[in-house]
């Protein structure tokens, strides 16, 4: 009996292999271990052996069922992978579908959202973009601006000021790549420089110690008055609706002769006066001028040949203006709740 149990996990090595399919494995698998299989009925001989005995062979047919077992798993995973290569081969993505869960995708912030938007205004109008360090040096973002160490401007715009690194501060107005500019690209230029700002406030709903402006400068031969203002109501109605004008009003900044204060006609009330514009009809949105002589100087520029004028549009406020946002300090805080919103 010992022998034909033996047989019997031979016949079972030697057939597996041969078997060419799932199917195949199957039956051979009942016919050697099924209820009414080979092994079940070798066993029932077992009943007329002695106690010994029956221990003996008992022990004998658990090995050859084990043995069935383990070669009959073995050809199965053969199978399952054989299957599995032939399906990846079938199957293919689609990379336009959507994704399970794509709910929780980010976003594109909206200060850069703006950003990006008058990045494409501006380039279509013949501007470059333009970039400068967040951690500027005194002299860019002053002393070069007409603005030496002991003018009083320089309260206006109160910084931080780094340990161990003298002169070196963290810009406070992108018109620090005013200078850089021109000193990069001379004159004609049309430029545009959006970034990160910092100052040393007592913040509230409309002011931040980190904001964005958007700077611009356009020098050439001849330009006045006029055609600033003819560039920042092309960008007001850009952003606001055609029906926008925009007021300047003379405002003093050391690096423009004359200076102004610009504002645009309050979008929400279309200039009847209201909450938003304290009613006025006016939104303050940026801060312009006539390049001052002894900046384009320094920029390299001369002033007898060549006039330009420069404007500081604050990016944050008009992105708050844009979408109504109540509080400035939204706009950095991370907080997802908000973010998700654009
Ligand atoms: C300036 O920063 C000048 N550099 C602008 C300029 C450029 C004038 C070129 C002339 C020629 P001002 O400090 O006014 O100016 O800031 C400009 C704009 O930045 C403001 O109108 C406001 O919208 C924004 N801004 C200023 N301080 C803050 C602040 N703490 N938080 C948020 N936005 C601010």
């Amino acid at each position: 009996m010992k022998k034909d149990l033996e047989q019997l996990k031979d016949d079972f090595l030697a057939l597996v292999d041969k078997v060419t399919d799932r199917e195949s494995l199957e039956t051979l698998r009942n016919e050697f271990l099924g209820r009414k299989g080979k092994l079940k009925a070798a066993m029932k001989e077992m009943a007329q052996l002695a106690d010994e005995e029956r221990k003996a062979i008992g022990k004998i047919a658990n090995e050859v069922k084990e043995a069935i077992e383990v070669a009959y798993g073995g050809q199965e995973e053969t199978f399952k992978k054989l299957q599995r290569e032939e399906s990846m081969g079938k199957e293919w993505i689609d990379v336009t579908q959507p994704v399970i869960g794509g709910e929780s995708r980010g976003s594109i912030h909206p200060v850069t959202q703006v950003q990006q938007e008058l990045e494409d205004l501006f380039t279509s109008m013949g501007f470059i973009i333009a970039d400068g360090p967040e951690l500027e040096s005194d002299y860019y973002n002053f002393t070069a601006l007409n603005i030496p160490p002991t003018h009083p401007a320089r309260d206006m715009q109160d910084t931080f000021y780094v340990e161990g690194a003298d002169g070196v501060v963290m810009r406070t107005h992108t018109s620090s790549v005013q200078i850089r500019s021109m000193r990069r690209y001379g004159a004609p230029l049309r430029m545009v420089a959006p970034g990160r700002c910092f100052r040393n406030e007592a913040t509230d709903v409309r002011h931040e110690h980190t904001f964005h402006q958007l700077e611009g400068m356009m020098i050439d031969k001849g330009i006045s008055l006029s055609h600033m203002k003819g560039v920042l109501e092309i960008v007001a109605r850009h952003l606001y609706g055609e029906e926008t004008h925009i007021r300047l009003r003379p405002k003093f900044y050391p690096f423009v002769e004359p200076g102004v204060n610009g504002e645009v006609t309050c979008f929400l009330c279309k200039g009847d006066g209201c909450r938003l514009c304290k009613k006025t009809g006016w939104l303050e949105v940026f801060g312009a001028g006539m390049v001052h002589p002894n900046v384009l100087r320094e920029g390299g520029v001369d002033p007898d040949e060549y006039s330009g004028f420069a404007f500081g549009f604050g990016l944050t406020r008009l992105v708050m203006l844009k979408y109504g946002i109540d509080d400035i300090r939204h706009l950095e805080s991370g907080d997802l709740r908000f973010l998700k919103q654009f």
